[in-house]
């Protein structure tokens, strides 16, 4: 096992692996930019180091910054969170010429997964159900509308460099595919440096179905089940729960076990998430995380299992603690971000937080890195915690989230936490009758504009 780790990250998701570590009795080394001297992550880990001015490209993406943080203080493995350099390859494979070890999975897995066409490619091959489209990239309009003839209108034109709502164009009609085609490519070019292209067939009310992975790197993985994230805007998670409400303990099992024998296949490590558009009983492939996710903890809360711990014990070369047999669902978990953000229309609110108390009591978890006095810089995304309830069923997940809600105090700043106040009244979210589109409808319906 390893003696020292160190969290390439900040913020809540920092604080999380610092926590797993210490459980291990590893030291944590925190690394951080100029403008957060002062944040929780410092003071929390074992050993800090300053790698840089505030902007992320000079700090917690500086692949040499954070190579030589990890030398100077010995650390002999890197955790990257999410975001930042979670899914960078080639930070990957710089650790592994460096003989650090990345606790996440191989260069080689990250890339085939950070190029959707690979990804969808590699799902196929590997017996996921992929949405119905091009086989592969489509070189020009001409072949655009030929795919979209044979899959029928509406079609959906994606970026291969894209992923996340990044670089998708939708073609209503034949009359839309030149313009879409086209925009969808100079769009992908200036965005991303690689202008390919591939069509799917355009799912008109799914919802987001994603499920979570773990392999051991040696031939063996498991599921865990289902994360329901339809409850976004504009491509963001609002609101995440575990299991899926719409979803059935046989088709759970089908889909899990088709996902935890495709990484098996492939020798995967660590934590994973193979995405899905979940429609009329089908499950449809769009994409494959390679990292831990925000949302991991709805999953921790059903199983009972620490991810993150897991994610250092494959990355040591330990076996998983757990197999599929020791893997049982109990209760449900929700799981709400916290943002500072000004309603309605989600502005960005970074300030001074003059007063925090924390919600507690049985089946409520809050990860979050503020504390009373904090000031949130205006440089980094604007999450600033997740509340998670978890319950026996989904009615008294929702009755602790209500509860918990009730006891949070974030004084200071606007936060996104009267929107949950608000999506606790209504039906949908009540009964878990809800699409990828709902929560944006409703937020034109009862808050943007007014
Ligand atoms: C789609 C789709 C409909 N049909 N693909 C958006 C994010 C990216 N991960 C995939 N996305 C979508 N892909 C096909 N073939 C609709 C979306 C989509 C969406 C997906 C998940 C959650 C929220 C969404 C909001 C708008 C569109």
């Amino acid at each position: 096992m390893f003696d020292k780790i160190l969290i390439a990250n900040r913020g809540e998701i920092a604080l999380r692996v610092i926590r797993a570590c210490r459980e291990m009795g590893i030291q944590s080394v925190a690394v951080h930019s100029t403008a957060d001297a002062d944040a929780m992550h410092v003071r929390m880990a074992d050993e800090s180091v300053c790698i840089g001015p505030p902007q992320g490209a000079q700090s917690y993406l500086s692949i040499p910054a954070i190579v030589s943080a990890c030398e100077i203080t010995g650390a002999q493995a890197i955790h990257p969170g999410y975001g930042f350099l979670s899914e960078n390859a080639s930070f990957a494979q710089i650790l592994e010429d460096h003989q650090i070890t990345f606790i996440g999975p191989s260069a080689e897995h990250i890339r085939v997964m950070g190029d959707k066409i690979t990804a969808k490619e590699t799902a196929k091959r590997l017996g996921i159900p992929v949405v119905p489209g091009s086989d592969g990239g489509v070189p020009d309009v001409a072949a655009a509308k030929a795919i979209g003839e044979e899959f029928s209108y509406p079609v959906i034109v994606k970026a291969t460099a894209g992923g996340g709502g990044r670089g998708m164009k939708l073609a209503s009609t034949a009359a839309d595919m030149e313009n879409a085609f086209s925009t969808a490519r100079s769009e992908a070019k200036a965005a991303f440096g690689n202008d390919e292209v591939y069509i799917e067939k355009y799912l008109q009310k799914p919802r987001h179905i994603e499920i979570q992975v773990f392999g051991d790197g040696k031939g063996n993985a498991v599921h865990l089940a289902e994360r329901d994230c339809s409850l976004q805007r504009r491509h963001q998670k609002v609101f995440e729960e575990a299991p899926g409400p719409a979803i059935s303990p046989e088709e759970r099992a089908r889909i899990g076990k088709i996902c935890a024998e495709a990484v098996a296949e492939i020798n995967y490590i660590g934590a994973g998430t193979v995405e899905f558009l979940y429609e009329d009983g089908e499950f449809y492939f769009i994409e494959m995380n390679t990292r831990l996710q925000v949302e991991h903890p709805v999953t921790e809360a059903i199983f009972g299992v620490d991810l993150v711990r897991e994610q250092i014990r494959v990355a040591a070369g330990l076996p998983m603690s757990f197999g599929q047999d020791d893997l049982e669902i109990n209760g449900h978990a929700i799981e709400i971000r916290l943002n500072a953000e000004k309603l309605p229309n989600f502005s960005p609110s970074p300030g001074t937080i003059t007063q925090y108390h924390a919600p507690g009591g049985l089946g409520v978890r809050m990860d979050s890195a503020i504390y009373d006095g904090y000031s949130i810089p205006p440089y980094y995304d604007s999450l600033i915690g997740k509340l998670i309830v978890h319950g026996r069923d989904r009615p008294e997940a929702l009755a602790r989230l209500a509860r918990s809600l009730s006891e949070l105090i974030v004084d200071g700043i606007d936060t996104t936490v009267p929107l949950f106040d608000a999506l606790l009244q209504e039906e949908a979210v009540l009964t878990g009758n809800y699409n990828i589109h709902w929560l944006e409808k409703w937020l034109d319906a009862n808050l943007e504009g007014a």
